[in-house]
């Protein structure tokens, strides 16, 4: 089957999480994506967090699925022009270096929209062009904090706190991935390439969209009726972290399973949508509810909604999560068990989805991966391992058509 990115050529300049989550998902569509890697060493992440000693490490084969690997220093003039070659026959140059790194070994915009001026040059920073941080090298949780997710998550007595997920990293990958998708969509109107660029902060702040709409509404109100601080606690100026909280219209919370006292992930996050307020009193056989005033309005519920969620965890005490999950759903009630890795590993659903997928590795044996989260009716991506470092040097380098004795001088020389 034809993949839809299928003749689209991708430099991956990229390291860590953010880029190589962005090239990844445009490599399982199709486009022919060839990581460039310092010889040698490679991506730092092939030996962060290594549980094999001298394979790949997890964080590099789960970000690096179906890309080829070349091997070049991009600094010595060999390299050069070897990176030269590759520029003028790529469709798309992807990079997340720390800020001015590329203009540093002269591969400015300005020189990439020269030697190809249909090149689509992408790039990742921490912070965007112009703006007062921009000089700033970025992590993940960094961003988190300067994006505004690490001040509204977490608890109100306690610290801002990071989310596992990777807001600053993965997520900015997928805007740029949609930066991408949408500048070759407009070279094929224009015949032009051009720069996309994404910053962190501003790919976190997209995620908190709610909580700058919560700010604006503090501001007129001066409080946030879904949050658990209405009506009995203090608002100040900003928004506040609201723990469990749902983050829409309607409230939520993380509630205890039977054998929470042991597992510390027997929980259930149960949401009380204003219109299942009845299926919900039926399920809890607490049908009095149903139509008492002191709990028929989702208004009239919010000053006792910790007493509501207390009640029912009682009838969670002998419920597991998947158990109760079961019994809520019959009810149309909007709730899930809150599941850990070990679980999520081994879902049967997400394995028959491909979502979770299990990936044969020359060097590691099988290993686990999240596959495409994307699904199509006309394709079905399929991941293949991360590439060995320098693993596709002398295919790429005769594709540009360099001789055996010259991929032999550019060895000499260390420039791949
Ligand atoms: N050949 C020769 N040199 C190479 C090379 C190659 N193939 N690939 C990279 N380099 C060089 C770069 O040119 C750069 O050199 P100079 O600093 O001397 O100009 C050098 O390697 C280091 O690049 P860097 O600044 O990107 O790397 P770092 O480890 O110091 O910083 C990071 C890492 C992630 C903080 C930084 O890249 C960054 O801020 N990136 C932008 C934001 C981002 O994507 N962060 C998320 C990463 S995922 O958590």
């Amino acid at each position: 089957m034809t993949k839809p990115l299928e003749g689209i050529k991708i430099i991956d300049f990229t390291h860590v999480q953010a880029g190589p989550a962005c090239t990844q998902l445009l490599a399982w569509f199709g486009a022919d994506v060839i990581k460039v890697e310092r010889p040698g060493s490679g991506d730092v992440t092939r030996s962060q967090l290594r549980d094999i000693p001298d394979a790949d490490a997890l964080y590099f084969t789960m970000l690096n699925s179906n890309k080829k690997s070349l091997t070049l220093d991009t600094k010595k003039p060999e390299g050069k022009e070897v990176l030269e070659k590759l520029i003028r026959e790529s469709d798309v140059l992807v990079e997340n270096f720390g800020p001015g790194a590329l203009d540093r070994m002269g591969f400015s915009w300005e020189r990439l929209n020269e030697l190809n001026p249909k090149m689509i040059v992408a790039s990742v920073k921490g912070f965007s062009d112009g703006h007062h941080y921009d000089d700033l090298k970025v992590y993940e949780n960094v961003a988190q904090c300067a994006g505004g997710a690490a001040s509204t998550t977490g608890f109100w007595d306690g610290p801002p706190t990071i989310s596992a997920a990777a807001l600053g990293d993965s997520n900015t990958g997928m805007h740029l991935a949609i930066g991408i998708l949408t500048a070759l969509l407009g070279r094929d109107k224009t015949g032009k390439g051009q720069k996309v660029a994404v910053s962190m902060q501003d790919s976190v702040l997209n995620l908190c969209r709610v909580k700058l709409r919560d700010q604006q509404r503090l501001e007129r109100v001066g409080y946030l009726e879904e949050y658990p601080q209405y009506p009995h606690g203090e608002f100040g100026d900003v928004v506040p972290r609201g723990g469990n909280a749902g983050g829409g219209g309607q409230p939520g919370w993380v509630l205890k399973c039977k054998g929470w006292e042991t597992d510390s992930n027997a929980y259930i996050y149960f949401t009380i949508q204003g219109h299942a307020w009845e299926p919900i009193c039926k399920a809890l056989g607490k049908t009095e509810w149903i139509d008492d005033p002191a709990y028929k309005t989702a208004e009239a519920r919010q000053p006792h909604i910790f007493e509501i969620f207390k009640t029912i965890e009682a009838w969670l005490a002998d419920k597991t999560k998947f158990e109760a999950v079961d019994i809520l759903r019959k009810f149309d009630i909007p709730c899930a068990p809150v599941l850990t890795m070990k679980e999520l590993a081994n879902d049967p659903s997400l394995r028959a989805s491909g979502t979770i997928v299990e990936v044969p590795h020359k060097k590691r044996g099988s290993y686990l991966t999240v596959g495409s989260p994307i699904k199509f009716s006309d394709m079905k991506p399929e991941v293949t391992a991360s590439p060995l470092l320098g693993e596709h040097t002398d295919e790429v380098l005769a594709g540009l058509g360099y001789s055996n004795q010259e991929i032999f001088n550019l060895r000499e020389v260390k420039a791949v």
